[in-house]
Order: C-alpha cells, then sequence, then structure tokens
C-alpha cells in the first residue's frame, strides 16, 4: 500500500519504493562525519550533494547520540540546527527532518522549515514532546531508545523484540493521546541505541516482526559500531556492512533507510528493490515465480 505522507511544503510516498533518508550532523562531534558540515554553507553543499545522490529526504541533527557524547542545551542545539534548516528549505526540495528529542528544538526546527521529526527517545524522553508535535502537524519517527540500565554494563534483555514492540506501542499511545493521527507516525527499532553487537544481529534478523505495529518503519544502521565488530574496520570503512544490512532492511519491507554514503545506499536499496517487486507479486500470486 502506498501512503502519501504530507511533511510541511513537501511529501514522501512511502510504500512504493525503500526510501533514503541522508544524514547531516551539524555536530562537532558526531561518530563519523562530527565537524564536516558545521558552517551552513558545507551543510547545504552537502545536502544538495545528497538530493543529486538519490536522498529523499535530509535528516538535520544538532546533538550527536553517540555513547558519552556531551549533552547539548536546547539553545546550543538550535543555534546549530536553525540556519542550517532555513537554508535547506530554500535550497533542496525534499522534506528536511530535525533529529531531536527536545520540544523547544522540534519547534523552531518545524518554525524554520522542517517537515518531519525524528525523536530518537520515542516521544517519551521529555513529557511535552507529544503534544508539540501534535500541534505542529508534522510526521514523527518513534525510535526504541536507550533503556534504563547500570552504565558500564551492557543492556540485557528477555526477548529483545517483545521488549523493542512493546516500547514502540507505548510511543504509539503516546502520539495517540495527544492527538497525532496514527497514520503520521513512523516506528524504528534503534539499531545500536542501548544495545550490544549481538542484539543489533538479532534486530536484523527479526525486522519483519515490527510490522506487527502497522506503520512505516525506518532503519539507521549506517557505519555503526555493529559493523566494526562483526568486520574489524574503522568508521570510514563500513560501507559494504552498512550496504548488507540495509539490503537485509528492504528484504524485510523497511520504507526508509538512514544512510551517510547516498549514492551508494540509494543503488542498493533500488537493486533489492527491484528483487522485492518480484517476491511481492510472487506471493500475490500464490507463492509461484513471478
Ligand atoms: N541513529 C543516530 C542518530 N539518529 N535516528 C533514527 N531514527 N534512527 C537511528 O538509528 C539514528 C537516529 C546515530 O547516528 P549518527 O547520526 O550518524 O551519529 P551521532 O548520533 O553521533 O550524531
Amino acid at each position: 500500500m502506498v501512503q502519501i505522507l504530507r511533511c510541511g511544503r513537501a511529501t514522501l510516498e512511502i510504500g512504493r519504493r525503500t526510501l533514503i533518508m541522508g544524514i547531516l550532523n551539524v555536530t562537532p562531534d558526531s561518530f563519523s562525519d562530527g565537524g564536516r558540515y558545521h558552517t551552513v554553507e558545507r551543510a547545504v553543499e552537502r545536502a544538495r550533494e545528497m538530493v543529486a545522490q538519490g536522498a529523499d529526504l535530509i535528516d538535520v541533527g544538532g546533538e550527536s547520540t553517540r555513547p558519552g557524547a556531551e549533552p547539548v542545551a536546547a539553545a546550543e542545539e538550535l543555534a546549530r540546527v536553525a540556519p542550517v534548516i532555513r537554508a535547506l528549505a530554500v535550497a533542496v526540495p525534499v522534506p528536511i527532518s530535525i533529529d531531536t528529542y527536545k520540544a523547544e528544538v522540534a519547534r523552531a526546527a518545524v518554525a524554520a522549515g522542517a517537515g518531519l521529526v525524528n525523536d530518537v527517545r520515542g516521544l517519551q524522553g521529555v513529557p511535552d514532546m507529544a503534544a508539540a508535535v501534535a500541534e505542529l502537524g508534522v510526521p514523527v519517527v518513534v525510535m526504541h531508545g536507550m533503556r534504563e540500565h547500570v552504565a558500564g554494563q551492557p543492556p540485557n534483555y528477555g526477548d529483545l523484540m517483545a521488549e523493542i514492540k512493546d516500547f514502540l506501542r507505548r510511543s504509539l499511545a503516546l502520539a495517540e493521546a495527544a492527538g497525532i493521527p496514527g497514520e503520521r507516525v513512523i516506528v524504528d527499532p534503534g539499531f545500536g541505541f542501548g544495545k550490544t553487537a549481538e542484539h543489533n544481529l538479532e534486530v536484523m534478523a527479526r525486522l519483519g516482526e515490527l510490522h506487527e505495529l502497522g506503520r512505516p518503519i525506518l532503519l539507521g544502521p549506517s557505519r555503526k559500531s555493529t559493523i566494526g565488530k562483526v568486520l574489524d574496520l574503522p568508521v570510514d570503512q563500513r560501507v559494504e556492512g552498512t550496504a548488507a544490512l540495509v539490503a537485509l532492511a528492504v528484504a524485510q519491507g523497511v520504507d526508509i533507510v538512514r544512510v551517510h554514503d547516498v549514492r551508494e545506499m540509494s543503488r542498493v536499496a533500488r537493486m533489492a528493490d527491484a528483487v522485492m517487486a518480484h517476491a511481492r507479486l510472487g506471493r500475490l500470486v500464490g507463492g509461484g515465480p513471478a
């Protein structure tokens, strides 16, 4: 089923093919691209390049979520993202999302031209986030984030996917209670957040279970440390590992992938989409070859 999602001045067509969310971190300290796009000019140049390479939306972030990153005050986060979003709103035709869990940053970012909120705390980080998103009238990504666990200890789960789905169901309930229409909510299992490498591999193997939630699915595996662990490679050599995860995500019906390497991953996704078009047709005609 194809769904048109209005994101402010632009739209996203979900379900026709896998969409590519290009990452634009305007932070000094993100784990793989920190410090590279911190002037408005460089950020706009990179966003234009990503759109030319196949990005369907651009995710702007002003606070790194990497473990051990310094928390950033809302005013500082806004000072980083607002000028970039204002410039992008006229420079690129695709929707811009704001990667934040803070309501005041979401509000100001949407006022500056963002059309979607990407909340790594799944509307469960601060009490007024769901109300802010409802009032702004934009779609929201709710991600399964960090569980309370003792610092320095690996997180432990009973049934990992059951706990991720429970968390996301709570996010969906908060969205509904605040008046956010269900069709505006996208779910994300939070690859790399509060999870060991083993957990992330299990998430990858069981992504299909997220369809039970009945919402579009986003996944952000790009260049993350699980790839580094499996392949024993540094962050600048994880493009093939990311490609494997993107292909597996497409095969399990993920709708949007959040990536740094837009040119490569849009090719990977298009190729995997081409196969999946036949798989779907195959199922429609009773499982035989299309
Ligand atoms: N991952 C990161 C940040 N935001 N948002 C969603 N919805 N899903 C993700 O998996 C996700 C996310 C972390 O990656 P990155 O932005 O590259 O690094 P940093 O947090 O250090 O800026």
